[in-house]
């Protein structure tokens, strides 16, 4: 069977990797219409040798259509998803509206594929930072039991968006080039700086994207009775978010019972030779899909607890392609 998809938000930097993705994975789709603002109507844009013309999103640019892949802001969620899935559309979506509501499933596929299926029209894809920190700790989670979680995140730019690539690119040749830099995405230069700042600030000092990462981790795992605090900082990278965790487990793993596991799971690569080097980096995921753990460590000021790095592409992982992997899913019944 072939399906009908829309990706509501196909201009933008998430959207961009939905494309590729649905061409390299080969995707069942028998048309595809391509979605945006008003302000992108009429743009083409190219997926599996075919050129699409980008339509403005209306209620009715849903008739017909099987499975609508959004990634374009909440606002365009919050109006269009209900009108999507009312039309019979199953909803997969990347924005941060509806994973928190008790009616919608928030599935990573290698942690809670199950949850797929309780699904009234809308399923919710985790914020990227979430995403790779849960991939990577639900074999530890499973095995031994997780206690608490001390999380601080490296998020690149493209998080934010196609126009915080440009600015940070801009300001960086400003800068080299003695010229005056503008900051118009962020409220400080991003470029060779660093800002303890990602998405908007609550009363009690926190910040959404940390709050993101304690409500979906508990969400996804399925237990709420998981510790977790996070500090989630911006860093002058275009592609890739990283992450150093701390865990304390219930029950005591070796670091090399910890390797053997993630070197098990799925979609999960250990990259852990510091006698040759390798840890991983943002630059290695540009172009490679897995999460990436190195650094594993014993934690010596507690009796059970862990260190790791974790790194994985923010706009595939983190977003496009596990959004996808939930539409595969989906399909595969
Ligand atoms: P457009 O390119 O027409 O502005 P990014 O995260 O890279 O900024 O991309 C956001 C994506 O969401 C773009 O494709 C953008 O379209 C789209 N978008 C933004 N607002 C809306 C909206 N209200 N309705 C539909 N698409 C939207
Ligand atoms: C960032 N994590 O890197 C954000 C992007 O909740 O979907 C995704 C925001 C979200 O800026």
């Amino acid at each position: 069977k072939k399906y009908n998809v829309a990706v509501v938000g196909a201009t933008g930097a998430v959207g961009r990797e939905m494309l590729s993705i649905l061409e390299e994975r080969d995707f069942p789709f028998e048309n595809l219409k391509l979605l945006a603002s008003e302000r992108s109507a009429g743009k083409k844009m190219t997926c599996k040798g075919k050129e699409y013309t980008v339509e403005a999103t209306t209620p009715e640019s849903f008739e017909g259509v099987d499975i609508a892949l959004f990634s374009a802001g909440a606002g365009a969620s919050k109006k269009f998803a209900p009108e999507a899935a009312k039309r019979g559309a199953v909803v997969v979506d990347n924005s941060s509206q509806w994973r928190m509501d008790p009616e919608v499933p928030l599935v990573v596929p290698e942690v809670n594929p199950e949850d797929i299926f309780k699904h009234k029209g809308i399923i919710a894809n985790p914020n990227c930072s979430t995403i790779q920190m849960v991939a990577a700790l639900k074999p530890i989670y499973d095995k031994v039991g997780i206690e608490r979680i001390v999380v601080s995140t490296y998020q690149a730019v493209s998080g934010t968006g196609k126009a915080a690539i440009d600015e940070l690119r801009e300001q960086a040749k400003a800068i080299l080039a003695n010229e005056e830099v503008k900051s118009e995405v962020y409220p400080y230069q991003i470029a060779f700086n660093v800002l303890p700042h990602i998405d908007i600030f609550f009363d009690d000092g926190y910040t959404k994207e940390e709050i993101k990462m304690v409500n979906e981790t508990k969400k996804i795992m399925g237990d709420d009775s998981i510790k977790v605090t996070a500090t989630a900082a911006r860093v002058p990278v275009v592609y890739g978010h990283a992450e150093s965790v701390n865990i304390e487990t219930k029950e005591k793993l070796t670091v090399s019972e910890a390797k053997e596991l993630l070197d098990n799971a799925p979609g999960v690569s250990v990259v852990d030779k510091p006698e040759e080097l390798a840890y991983p980096m943002q630059i290695d995921v540009e172009n490679n899909d897995d999460v990436l753990v190195g650094r594993i460590r014993e934690d010596n000021t507690i009796e059970k607890g862990l260190n790791l790095w974790i790194v994985a592409n923010n706009l595939r992982k983190g977003a496009a392609l596990n959004t996808i992997q939930i539409a595969e899913r989906l399909v595969q019944g």
